[in-house]
């Protein structure tokens, strides 16, 4: 345990602790741009490079660096000296001075760390004259690399290597030429990148961002000969609210099917529904597995491992070849959609395949990858056309001069818009294994659940394991969120020494409530976690909350499919993996 003082706070903490966590303990937050803590899930990045968080340290001539110096016993520290703020501004105005001045059109004006900071200390010119560099662009189906505005914070570097293991982003070159890059600055789109978009969700600048579709959409929209038809992912409505300064957890489901009949989508569905048809389809694949294993065939594989997240996809296929016949051959719900939508929806709309537009609003950047594989297309029409973020949906509503939180709560469109409460807790962590278990263990045991909420397979731990009793069969399931966490339990199964009989994997940190597309958490990983309550709020509130009972469910495989895992199923829901 160490006392000291900071700004006249006396702060006792234990020893090792460093001055700017010591600081915010007492509420004083000192300005930073490299430094960033996920508390929840013991990640930081802590590089020291940016210098903007120097504090005077009585008795020292030097300022020192808040997040590299540790404290010690009877410091005395001034957080906003004379000193601290001119030197603050001088750092500032050098990390300007090779900075791109295009604020006015930059995809992160308004969002930006380097703009706040720098109007939070009045920046109003930059008196020296900097080199700018220039690298090439990078623009690959998700992700765009822009590294003119990268200020070599390496936060980007933590998400890839340390939280997802990807090992796509690192440091190269050096001096004024270091910028992080795959290696031999590679485009992203031929490197081992999962799109997975966490090096997004935590840039401070516009170097790393998503590629905009929004004016696509636009452009469909007002195409007369187009039918535009949109999905909206389960966890776009847990964080949409955000964008227009609600509090995070509230939602937004009822508002957001009125927003995007305002913007002039012509049908207004729900990407939930597709999730329950997911489980139709992979809860089948699952109990069919498990069959011909309890019956004793040793060929069988499990376990059976989720597939509807395409960061995960995209990051097994790289990582993991030998085992592409382990996951789910189930496409995403997106995809399930998209395929049902120009399929089976268009013949009842009575219109052709080529005059229907699918929108799809994501909580993912990978989501954007994934719409443009080309098994998802018929004759080079894709199934989804245009996938859009959270955060680019927020644009479209505040470019249309919709006042969102006046909005009275609107309804889906059928048949695609009935969705359960299985199909909303996919947005979380544990939430598609729990809907799959609902609807297995009815199907398996043939008798009805008195109780639906599985609390053992919720949380956010980065690798959780349960196991759930189907009347006298243990079915043992794992859980891991973070591609880092799923490695291990990839490994385990690789080396033939997993226990599990199903794992869900989601790329992102909390799932999809977490992905890379919703509104910006800055660090503040207590936003996915209300996030995650309001998408069990909706779960409860939902009339039905098992996927086998969704009406339009039924009727779908009734007039269509036939039966899950049957031939049109595997012929439009089914896909396949490449290395
Ligand atoms: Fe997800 Fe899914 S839950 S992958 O995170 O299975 O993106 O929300 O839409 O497809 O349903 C994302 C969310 C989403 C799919 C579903
Ligand atoms: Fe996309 Fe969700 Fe997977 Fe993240 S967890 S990559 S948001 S599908």
């Amino acid at each position: 345990i160490v006392k000291l003082n900071i700004d006249n706070k006396s702060v006792v903490v234990e020893k090792g602790t460093t001055l700017l966590e010591a600081a915010k303990s007492v509420g004083v937050e000192i300005p930073t741009l490299c430094h960033m803590k996920l508390h929840d899930m013991n990640y930081e990045n802590n590089p020291g490079g940016c210098r903007i968080c120097v504090v005077e340290v009585e008795g020292r001539r030097n300022l020192a660096p808040a997040c590299k110096t540790e404290c010690s016993e009877g410091m005395n520290i001034n957080t906003h000296s004379l000193r601290v703020v001119n030197a603050r501004r001088t750092v500032m105005e050098l990390i300007l001075s090779d900075h791109p001045a295009e604020c006015l059109t930059c995809v992160k004006n308004g969002n930006c760390e380097l703009q706040t900071m720098a109007q939070k200390l009045g920046i109003r010119e930059i008196p020296f004259e900097g080199e700018q560099s220039h690298y090439k662009e990078d623009k690959s189906p998700s992700i765009i690399r822009d590294m003119d505005k990268c200020i070599m914070c390496r936060r980007c570097e933590m998400a890839c290597n340390e939280i997802q293991t990807v090992g796509c982003l690192s440091a190269i070159n050096r001096g004024f030429e270091s910028v992080v890059s795959p290696a031999f600055e590679m485009d992203l789109e031929k490197s081992t990148c999962t799109y997975c978009g966490q090096c997004v969700a935590v840039c401070p600048t516009g170097a790393l961002s998503e590629v905009d579709n929004t004016r696509k959409v636009i452009a469909a929209l007002v195409d007369p000969s187009k039918t535009v038809i949109v999905q909206t992912a389960p966890a776009v409505r847990a964080a949409l609210g955000e964008e227009f300064g609600l509090e995070p957890g509230t939602l937004v489901t009822g508002k957001m099917a009125s927003a995007l009949r305002k913007i002039g989508f012509d049908k207004v569905f729900d990407t939930d529904f597709a999730a329950d048809l997911t489980i139709m389809e992979e809860g089948t694949e699952l109990l069919g597995r498990l069959q011909k294993h309890l019956d004793g065939d040793e060929n069988v594989k499990l376990p059976i491992l989720t597939s509807c997240c395409p960061g995960w996809v995209n990051f097994f296929e790289s990582n993991f070849p030998d085992m592409l016949d382990v996951p789910s051959t189930a496409k995403s719900p997106q995809q399930m959609f998209g395929a049902i939508a120009k399929s089976y929806l268009a013949e009842q709309m009575g219109i052709k395949r080529e005059d229907m537009v699918v929108v799809s609003i994501m909580p993912c950047l990978a989501k954007k990858y994934e719409s443009q594989r080309p098994e998802f297309a018929v004759d080079g029409n894709p199934d989804v056309d245009f996938s859009i973020t959270t955060r680019e949906l927020a644009q479209m509503i505040k470019g249309a001069n919709i006042n969102f939180e006046e909005l009275d709560d609107e309804d889906f469109d059928n048949p695609m818009g009935e969705s359960t409460g299985a199909g909303v807790i996919f947005a979380n962590t544990g939430g598609v294994i729990e809907a799959a278990v609902r609807t297995a263990y009815e199907v398996y045991t043939k008798k009805s659940l008195s109780k639906v909420d599985f609390k053992e397979l919720r949380g956010f731990d980065g690798i959780r394991a349960a196991t759930i009793d189907f009347d006298g069969l243990p079915l043992r399931i794992g859980i891991a969120h973070g591609l880092g966490n799923a490695r291990k339990l990839l490994e385990d199964v690789q080396a033939g020494r997993s226990e599990f009989h199903a794992i869900e994997i989601m790329a992102c940190p909390g799932g999809c409530i977490g992905g890379a597309g919703q509104p910006y958490h800055h660090g503040d990983t207590s936003i996915l976690k209300k996030r995650a309550a309001a998408i069990y709020r909706e779960d409860e509130g939902k009339a039905l909350r098992k996927s086998h009972e969704n009406p339009f469910i039924v009727k779908l495989y009734d007039e269509f499919l036939g039966e899950p895992c049957g031939e049109l199923s595997h012929k439009l829901l089914h896909t396949h993996y490449f290395d």
